[in-house]
């Protein structure tokens, strides 16, 4: 094995965090350097391991273990959304079906849309990053472990939180964008609408937790060798999403904090009466809105393009146009909100601004496109159940994109507005953008996080269930869409015809409900009996196949150096490494911004029950909100006291003598 020994050039400084001045050598520990790697392993299981017993469990700080937590939880959340959707599809089979109220209708219509775009779609694209990243970069952990751990608290209590109000019978019932008046304290009395706004705020304060982890990662703790050019696609996709999510996330959180203060403090701000402004809200919550569904969609993109290579071996054709339409469709992002409010009566030069600014979104993602096929076209491609659902993802998207063109002008958007054409278009877009990459990127990476492989026959099966049931179940809503059935009603009358459609639509949707209970099935079956799978079932060509299925909880024993985009093809006999690191502290190595030199050895956090605690106090505080504004007074105690358990410095033993 060669090895670019980081000692011999430059001896790197190590970041002193206790502030006692530079350190002598011989008060720094051992490092990797020339040792054995039975010695080097145990060492280093020793220094990253995650303490036994459940407080060890409840304060990890490894990305693996709150990455399969996250991803886990998500799933659950997307059973839950689609339980929320097969209780709407059997209301709506038929005319005049009486099995659910007007009441829950609208609750389950907004827990079905809360609990799919907050609570799985966001969270889950996060989480695989938080998985996968590290590991694509070489590193042995994210950057800022214990906010990591704490955004997971979060995310979870929020979840919980609002299902519980679910199933108190107070969940919201606004639509997932609530907005005013309709959310105003006008027209929503009671609490339902309290808490859709804090917890919005509230989940949204995780997401922006993981973004700046990711971005940190990405940027300072790359590999040596891993310049910018040499990024792998995924893990660009996942720094552009996370610097859309800091720059949109903000705005829904100001919005739903405006309500709460409309609501619950008597401020004015979306009330025109008293010199507030109702559109605001929309200004303010598309501004976000529309930026969430790359939020969703550009990692997705990301998995397609680590997929395709893998299976057509051969690297992606075009990888810089790849990099470059990723960050352009992160920019244009933000250009395009107001298309979601034509209806509104704007002015027409700003309409036509934003129609043209919706089609020319259009150019980056047929990019895309284009480069992977060209990719497929010229690799020789072996068609496993991941590459098939990019397949499908190609067909629903494109779909999906050609309604989103249609609808971005402003006659056709008026005569559908508010109709299951949009409905229809907004599925297309979200499952076919994001689910059917998700469920190709759960096939293809399951065996990096469990060691096994999920049954290749099974996964076929639930392609074509989930591939048919999904056409079925979304097609011809735009067809009852152009007939004219509004959305957000929870029954029609039989005279209007729309009764065997309706029925056939829900025939679909239980069958795409079903592919997911074999999906389901196959998950448990493969972490538990699946065959095991070895390094790199797939010869992919990532970092994250360099290391053990699953990797062990220090990553890599030594620090890979990189020359290419695909290291593991370059380098088939034996990968360069860097040493010099502690073994006897979490050490990471962090390097410079542009061309991923070696920089500083800086610590990384050890495990700590503080994340869970602030998150809790936290939580609290946000609960009680919704009772009254004092407790944003009372709460900030307990998280004062929480911050301080966190950030309370440590001496690191091996520094004292
Ligand atoms: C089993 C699959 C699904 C089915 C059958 C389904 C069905 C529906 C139906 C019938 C509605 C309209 C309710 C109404 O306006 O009366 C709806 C709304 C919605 N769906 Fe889905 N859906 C599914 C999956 C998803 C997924 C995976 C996402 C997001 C990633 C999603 C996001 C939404 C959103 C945001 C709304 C709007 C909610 C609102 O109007 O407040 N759905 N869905
Ligand atoms: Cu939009």
């Amino acid at each position: 094995m060669s090895s670019a020994d980081l000692t011999s050039e430059r001896d790197l400084p190590q970041r002193d965090t206790a502030g006692k001045g530079d350190l002598a050598p011989e008060r720094d520990g051992p490092r990797d350097t020339g040792m054995d790697d039975a010695s080097l392993q145990r060492w280093l299981t020793q220094t990253w391991r995650t303490p036994s017993g459940i407080v060890g469990a409840l304060s990890s700080v490894d990305h693996k273990i709150v990455a399969r937590r996250y991803l886990i939880t998500a799933f659950v959340f997307l059973c839950l959304g689609g339980l929320n959707a097969v209780a709407m599809r059997i209301q709506l089979s038929g005319p005049r079906r009486g099995l659910i109220g007007p009441d829950l209708y609208n609750q389950l219509f907004t827990m079905h849309g809360v609990t799919m775009m907050f609570l799985f779609a966001v969270p889950i694209v996060q989480a695989t990053g938080i998985y996968l990243v590290p590991l694509m970069v070489g590193t042995r952990n994210i950057a800022f472990p214990r906010l990591n751990a704490f955004s997971y608290w979060i995310y979870v209590s929020g979840g919980i939180f609002a299902w519980v109000s679910f199933a108190l019978s107070m969940a919201p019932d606004v639509g997932w964008f609530a907005y005013v008046p309709l959310s105003g304290p006008e027209f929503a009395p009671g609490k339902r609408a309290d808490v859709w706004a804090q917890m919005i705020t509230y989940t949204e304060v995780s997401s922006l937790a993981v973004a700046v982890a990711t971005i940190v990662t990405v940027l300072k703790q790359r590999a040596p060798g891993m310049s910018l050019d040499k990024i792998p696609l995924y893990v660009w996709a996942m720094l552009v999403t996370s610097f859309v999510v800091v720059f949109a996330m903000p705005a829904v959180m100001i919005t739903s904090t405006f309500l709460i203060l409309d609501r619950l403090v008597g401020t004015h701000i979306f009330n025109p009466a008293e010199g507030g402004d109702a559109l605001l809200f929309q200004h303010l919550f598309w501004f976000f809105g529309h930026p969430e569904v790359y939020i969703i969609f550009l990692p997705a993109t990301g998995m397609v393009s680590a997929i395709i290579p893998a299976f057509a071996r051969r690297p992606i054709f075009g990888h810089l146009g790849l990099v470059l339409s990723l960050i352009a469709v992160g920019f244009l992002s933000f250009g395009l909100w107001v298309h979601h409010m034509f209806a509104t009566g704007l002015p027409k030069l700003g309409a036509s601004f934003f129609t043209a600014s919706s089609m020319m979104i259009a150019i980056p993602n047929g990019l895309q496109i284009f480069c992977w096929l060209a990719t497929l076209w010229d690799g020789r491609p072996v068609i496993r159940t991941p590459l098939l659902f990019v397949f499908g993802f190609f067909f629903i998207f494109v779909i999906g994109g050609l309604t989103g063109v249609m609808l971005a002008s402003v006659p056709l958007d008026l005569q559908v507005h508010d109709t299951y054409f949009v409905v229809a278009h907004f599925h297309y877009v979200l499952i076919g953008g994001s689910v059917f990459p998700l469920l190709g990127a759960a096939y293809f990476w399951f065996p990096k996080i469990t060691g096994r492989m999920m049954s290749e026959a099974l996964g076929r099966l639930h392609f074509w269930l989930a591939f048919i049931g999904f056409n079925a179940a979304f097609f011809p809503m735009h067809i009852v869409g152009l007939w004219g059935m509004p959305r957000r009603v929870y029954t029609y009358p039989a005279e209007l015809g729309w009764g065997n459609i309706n029925l056939f639509i829900t025939a679909g949707a239980a069958l795409f409900f079903l592919s997911f209970v074999l999906f389901t099935f196959n998950l448990v079956h493969g972490a538990m009996r699946g065959v095991p799978a070895g390094d790199n079932p797939w010869d992919a060509g990532t970092l994250e196949w360099a290391t053990s299925s699953p990797p062990p909880s220090y990553n890599f024993a030594r620090i890979p150096v990189v020359s290419h985009v695909e290291p593991l093809w370059a380098e088939r006999e034996a990968m360069p490494v860097a040493t010099g690191l502690r073994v006897d502290a979490r050490e990471l190595l962090i390097s410079t911004v542009a061309e991923a030199r070696p920089d500083i050895r800086e610590k990384s956090a050890t495990p700590s029950i503080w994340p869970l605690l602030a998150a809790v106090a936290v939580g609290a505080t946000f609960l009680y909100s919704i009772f009254t504004p004092w407790a944003i007074v009372w709460g900030a105690v307990p998280i004062a006291v929480t911050l301080i358990g966190w950030f309370w410095p440590k001496g690191d033993p091996e520094d004292e003598e």
